[in-house]
Protein backbone atom coordinates (compact mmCIF):
# COMPACT_ATOMS: atom_id res chain seq x y z
CA UNK A 1 0.00 0.00 0.00
CA UNK A 2 1.76 3.21 -1.12
CA UNK A 3 2.54 6.45 0.83
CA UNK A 4 1.14 9.38 -0.37
CA UNK A 5 4.22 10.73 -2.89
CA UNK A 6 6.36 8.03 -0.79
CA UNK A 7 7.18 4.74 -0.40
CA UNK A 8 5.37 1.47 0.34
CA UNK A 9 4.40 1.13 4.81
CA UNK A 10 6.47 -2.42 4.27
CA UNK A 11 9.62 -0.63 3.01
CA UNK A 12 10.24 1.60 6.12
CA UNK A 13 13.17 -0.02 7.83
CA UNK A 14 14.32 -0.42 11.17
CA UNK A 15 17.53 -2.05 11.66
CA UNK A 16 20.61 -2.67 13.76
CA UNK A 17 23.49 -0.44 12.24
CA UNK A 18 25.71 -3.16 11.65
CA UNK A 19 23.27 -4.50 9.48
CA UNK A 20 23.38 -1.77 7.14
CA UNK A 21 25.18 -2.77 4.28
CA UNK A 22 23.64 0.68 1.84
CA UNK A 23 24.28 -1.30 -1.73
CA UNK A 24 21.58 0.17 -3.57
CA UNK A 25 18.47 -2.25 -5.03
CA UNK A 26 18.69 -2.49 -9.25
CA UNK A 27 16.72 -0.65 -10.81
CA UNK A 28 16.79 2.33 -8.65
CA UNK A 29 13.10 3.82 -8.10
CA UNK A 30 12.37 7.49 -6.73
CA UNK A 31 9.67 6.34 -4.70
CA UNK A 32 11.39 3.51 -3.13
CA UNK A 33 14.10 3.89 -0.90
CA UNK A 34 17.55 2.34 -2.23
CA UNK A 35 18.35 -0.13 0.35
CA UNK A 36 19.53 -3.58 0.53
CA UNK A 37 19.65 -4.61 4.30
CA UNK A 38 19.70 -7.52 5.70
CA UNK A 39 16.70 -6.48 7.48
CA UNK A 40 14.71 -5.51 4.56
CA UNK A 41 11.70 -7.97 5.38
CA UNK A 42 10.74 -6.05 8.38
CA UNK A 43 7.53 -6.05 9.65
CA UNK A 44 6.97 -9.51 9.52
CA UNK A 45 4.61 -10.21 12.25
CA UNK A 46 5.04 -14.17 11.60
CA UNK A 47 8.96 -14.02 12.15
CA UNK A 48 11.23 -12.52 14.83
CA UNK A 49 13.06 -9.54 13.76
CA UNK A 50 16.98 -11.17 15.16
CA UNK A 51 17.51 -14.61 16.53
CA UNK A 52 20.29 -12.89 18.46
CA UNK A 53 17.86 -11.33 20.94
CA UNK A 54 18.87 -12.22 24.56
CA UNK A 55 16.80 -11.45 28.37
CA UNK A 56 19.26 -9.51 30.10
CA UNK A 57 21.38 -7.75 27.36
CA UNK A 58 21.31 -4.23 25.93
CA UNK A 59 21.10 -2.77 22.84
CA UNK A 60 21.22 0.28 21.00
CA UNK A 61 18.90 0.62 17.80
CA UNK A 62 18.89 3.13 15.51
CA UNK A 63 15.27 3.69 13.93
CA UNK A 64 15.41 4.98 10.46
CA UNK A 65 12.15 6.43 8.72
CA UNK A 66 12.56 6.18 4.96
CA UNK A 67 9.33 6.85 3.82
CA UNK A 68 7.84 10.78 3.68
CA UNK A 69 5.17 10.18 6.89
CA UNK A 70 5.94 10.50 10.38
CA UNK A 71 5.38 7.23 12.25
CA UNK A 72 4.85 6.70 15.89
CA UNK A 73 7.34 3.52 17.12
CA UNK A 74 5.32 1.54 19.71
CA UNK A 75 7.34 -1.22 21.53
CA UNK A 76 5.18 -3.90 24.46
CA UNK A 77 6.75 -5.09 27.29
CA UNK A 78 10.83 -3.12 27.75
CA UNK A 79 10.54 0.65 27.32
CA UNK A 80 13.72 2.14 26.16
CA UNK A 81 16.05 4.96 26.72
CA UNK A 82 15.61 7.77 23.50
CA UNK A 83 18.82 9.36 23.04
CA UNK A 84 19.29 11.07 19.73
CA UNK A 85 16.18 12.70 17.35
CA UNK A 86 16.87 12.91 13.74
CA UNK A 87 20.71 12.34 14.83
CA UNK A 88 20.66 15.38 17.56
CA UNK A 89 21.30 14.34 20.88
CA UNK A 90 18.46 14.90 23.44
CA UNK A 91 19.71 17.12 26.37
CA UNK A 92 18.29 14.56 28.95
CA UNK A 93 17.45 10.73 27.39
CA UNK A 94 14.15 10.15 28.09
CA UNK A 95 12.16 6.64 28.78
CA UNK A 96 9.82 6.26 26.35
CA UNK A 97 7.70 3.36 24.97
CA UNK A 98 6.66 5.11 21.95
CA UNK A 99 8.28 8.40 19.91
CA UNK A 100 7.28 9.59 16.58
CA UNK A 101 10.03 8.52 13.88
CA UNK A 102 9.74 11.55 11.92
CA UNK A 103 9.80 11.50 8.01
CA UNK A 104 12.18 12.07 5.55
CA UNK A 105 12.77 15.45 4.63
CA UNK A 106 13.67 16.82 1.09
CA UNK A 107 14.56 15.06 -1.55
CA UNK A 108 13.14 16.85 -4.59
CA UNK A 109 10.52 13.76 -4.95
CA UNK A 110 12.94 11.28 -5.08
CA UNK A 111 13.08 9.65 -1.62
CA UNK A 112 16.34 8.30 -2.34
CA UNK A 113 17.62 11.95 -2.40
CA UNK A 114 15.64 12.77 1.31
CA UNK A 115 17.06 12.63 4.43
CA UNK A 116 15.55 9.94 6.63
CA UNK A 117 14.17 10.62 9.57
CA UNK A 118 15.79 9.11 12.49
CA UNK A 119 15.62 7.93 16.44
CA UNK A 120 18.13 6.51 18.57
CA UNK A 121 17.10 4.35 21.58
CA UNK A 122 19.06 2.39 24.07
CA UNK A 123 17.05 -0.64 25.17
CA UNK A 124 17.49 -3.12 28.06
CA UNK A 125 15.46 -6.91 27.74
CA UNK A 126 14.17 -7.17 31.12
CA UNK A 127 14.81 -11.14 31.91
CA UNK A 128 11.67 -11.23 33.96
CA UNK A 129 10.07 -11.49 30.37
CA UNK A 130 11.09 -14.05 27.59
CA UNK A 131 8.74 -15.01 24.31
CA UNK A 132 7.44 -13.01 21.70
CA UNK A 133 6.53 -9.07 21.97
CA UNK A 134 5.64 -6.75 19.42
CA UNK A 135 6.60 -3.73 18.09
CA UNK A 136 4.43 -1.65 15.40
CA UNK A 137 3.30 1.75 14.28
CA UNK A 138 0.93 3.12 16.50
CA UNK A 139 -1.30 4.79 13.57
CA UNK A 140 -3.40 1.98 13.81
CA UNK A 141 -4.52 1.99 10.24
CA UNK A 142 -0.58 1.12 9.60
CA UNK A 143 -0.52 -1.21 11.93
CA UNK A 144 -3.47 -2.96 10.47
CA UNK A 145 -2.03 -2.90 7.15
CA UNK A 146 1.49 -4.43 8.42
CA UNK A 147 3.38 -2.43 10.11
CA UNK A 148 4.02 -4.23 13.09
CA UNK A 149 7.18 -6.75 13.42
CA UNK A 150 7.24 -10.01 16.06
CA UNK A 151 9.96 -9.74 18.37
CA UNK A 152 11.14 -13.14 20.40
CA UNK A 153 13.34 -12.53 23.61
CA UNK A 154 14.93 -16.07 24.45
CU1 LIG B 1 2.82 4.58 10.58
Amino acid sequence: MPLTGGTSFTSTLMMRDADDDGVPNVPPNPEIPIVDFEKEGLFNHDEPLFDDMFAGSFEEWAILNRSNSDHPFHIHVNPFLLTHINGKPLPVPEWRDTILVPAATGGNGNINDANFGSVTLRTWFDPRFTGSTVMHCHILTHEDVGMIQRLDIK
